[in-house]
C-alpha cells in the first residue's frame, strides 16, 4: 500500500507549504478528524469546506473502482484559496472555491485548505476525511465474475434469496441461505486489484434456529416405500392442516456451520446457533492483491422419517369371528380344497381356508386380510406385508433434523485503520 509513501510525501509538502517542519503524525481518534495543530485559524476567517461525500463503498471487486467528490469552501471575505488533495489523482485547480477531485484506489484521504485575505489566512487540514472501501452488494448468479459464483455441485440459485420488509421490498447488502437447502451451499467471488496489504474483511451474520417445520402435504405422494425420499417445505404462513408439523430439536449439537475461505483455506468458521442478533465479524486478510473469498453453509443432517398412509376406507373389517367349524375328522379334506380340515378355517368352503385377523371373512374374499386398516393392493405396491397387521405401508421422508437459516449482511472490505 502506498500510504506510509504518502504521508512522507504529505510531511514533505507540508513543510514546503507552511514553512517548517509539523509535529509526528499522532493517529487520531476513531471516526473523527484531526485538526493539524500547526494549521490553526488565525482569526477572520476560517477555511471551512463541505464535500459531497466523506464514505463511499463501492461494489468494484475486479480493477480499480474511479469515483469523484465535490468540494466547497464555505468561507467568506477571502482573496484566494489554496487546496491539498493527498492521494487524488485527478482535480482541474487546487485554487477554486468548488473543485471536483477524482480517486481511483481503495482507501483513506486527506483533505486540507488554506484560505486568505489581505489580513488573515487559515487552514484546515483532515486527516481520513474521505474513506473509500469495497462494500458487496451479495448478488449471486452463474457465471459472472463481478457477482457471486455459485459453485458447489448442489448448489442452485434458490439457495440464495433476499428478506424482504414489510412491504415486500428486498433488503439490500443482506442475503439469506433457508433452511430447506440441505445439501452444502457454495458461492465464490474473486478479487483483483486490491491494496496489498492491511485489508480487513468485515460481514454481520446470523444463524437462525428453525423452530417448526412444515412439510408440504402435496409432496408426500408416492406408493414405494423408497419414494418419496426427499419434500418439499412449506412456510408457516402457508402451512395447511393437512401439511405435517415437525418441531425443530430445542438444542443443536455444535457442528461447523458457515465458513469463510480466502484462496480456498478456511479462516474463520461459525458453530454457534445465534439466532437473537447479527453477530459482527472482523477478519484480517493476507497481503494479496488477487485472491477469492468463499463462503460455505455446510450440509445440514438428515433425518429418515416414517409417515404412515392414510387408512383405506373400503376395507372390510367386520367384527364377526367365522362360526366354529370344528368336525370330527380333522385329518379329512371335507371340501376338497388341498387343505385338511384341522386347518382350514372354512372345512365346508373350497374357496376360503383362512382368515388372518378372523374377522369372518376368508383371506381370498377380505380385502384386508390382516384388518391394519390397508387394502392388500395398497400393502403390496407399497412393500408392507398384507398378513401382518404390525406391517404397514409407509412414507418415507428425509428432512433436515436441525434446520437453520444463514442470514449475511452489509459485508465490506476496508483498509485497516493504521494505529
Ligand atoms: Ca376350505
Ligand atoms: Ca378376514
Ligand atoms: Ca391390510
Ligand atoms: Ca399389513
Amino acid at each position: 500500500m502506498e500510504l506510509k509513501r504518502l504521508s512522507v510525501l504529505l510531511i514533505f509538502s507540508l513543510a514546503i507549504w507552511i514553512g517548517c517542519v509539523p509535529p509526528m503524525y499522532e493517529p487520531p481518534e476513531a471516526q473523527q478528524n484531526t485538526l493539524n495543530p500547526n494549521w490553526e485559524n488565525t482569526g477572520n476567517i476560517s477555511a471551512a469546506f463541505i464535500s459531497t461525500s466523506r464514505t463511499i463503498g463501492v461494489g468494484t471487486n475486479i480493477g480499480s473502482p474511479t469515483f469523484n467528490v465535490s468540494f466547497i469552501a464555505s468561507a467568506s471575505n477571502i482573496d484566494s484559496l489554496e487546496w491539498v488533495f493527498p492521494g487524488a489523482i485527478k482535480n482541474d485547480s487546487i485554487s477554486e472555491v468548488t473543485e471536483t477531485v477524482e480517486y481511483n484506489a481503495f482507501g483513506r484521504y486527506d483533505v486540507g485548505l488554506k484560505v486568505y485575505n489581505t489580513e488573515d489566512s487559515d487552514s484546515r487540514y483532515y486527516e481520513n476525511f474521505i474513506e473509500m472501501y469495497y462494500k458487496d452488494d451479495l448478488i449471486f448468479g452463474e457465471n459472472d465474475p463481478l457477482i457471486w459464483s455459485i459453485t458447489g455441485t448442489d448448489t442452485v440459485l434458490t439457495d440464495f434469496t433476499q428478506p424482504t420488509d414489510a412491504e415486500g421490498n428486498p433488503y439490500s447488502n443482506w442475503i439469506t441461505v433457508p433452511y430447506s437447502s440441505p445439501h452444502k451451499v457454495v458461492a465464490r467471488k474473486s478479487f483483483e486489484d486490491f491494496p496489498r496489504n492491511n485489508l480487513i474483511l468485515e460481514f454481520d451474520y446470523k444463524l437462525e434456529r428453525q423452530s417448526v417445520i412444515y412439510i408440504d402435504d402435496a409432496s408426500i405422494t408416492g406408493t414405494s416405500l423408497a419414494s418419496p425420499s426427499m419434500i418439499s417445505y412449506v412456510s408457516s404462513q402457508d402451512a395447511t392442516a393437512d401439511d405435517l408439523r415437525i418441531d425443530s430439536p430445542i438444542a443443536y449439537p455444535g457442528a461447523k456451520r458457515f465458513s469463510i475461505e480466502y484462496d480456498s483455506i478456511p479462516i474463520w468458521i461459525a458453530s454457534r446457533i445465534n439466532e437473537e442478533y447479527f453477530e459482527h465479524v472482523i477478519l484480517e486478510m493476507p497481503s494479496k492483491s488477487d485472491f477469492t473469498i468463499r463462503m460455505v453453509k455446510e450440509p445440514q443432517t438428515m433425518l429418515t422419517r416414517l409417515v404412515p398412509f392414510d387408512l383405506d376406507s373400503t376395507a372390510t373389517n367386520t367384527s364377526t369371528p367365522v362360526a366354529d367349524t370344528t368336525t370330527a375328522t380333522p385329518s379329512d379334506d371335507t371340501d376338497g380344497d388341498g387343505v385338511t380340515n384341522l386347518v382350514d378355517v372354512f372345512p365346508f368352503d373350497a374357496s376360503e381356508q383362512f382368515d388372518t385377523d378372523g374377522d369372518g371373512y376368508g383371506n381370498n374374499t377380505d380385502n384386508d386380510d390382516d384388518g391394519d386398516g390397508y387394502l392388500d393392493t395398497t400393502e403390496t405396491a407399497a412393500n408392507s406385508d398384507p398378513l401382518d397387521r404390525t406391517s404397514i405401508p409407509n412414507y418415507v421422508i428425509q428432512h433436515v433434523r436441525y434446520p437453520y437459516t444463514l442470514n449475511i449482511r452489509n459485508l465490506t472490505i476496508k483498509i485497516k485503520e493504521e494505529n
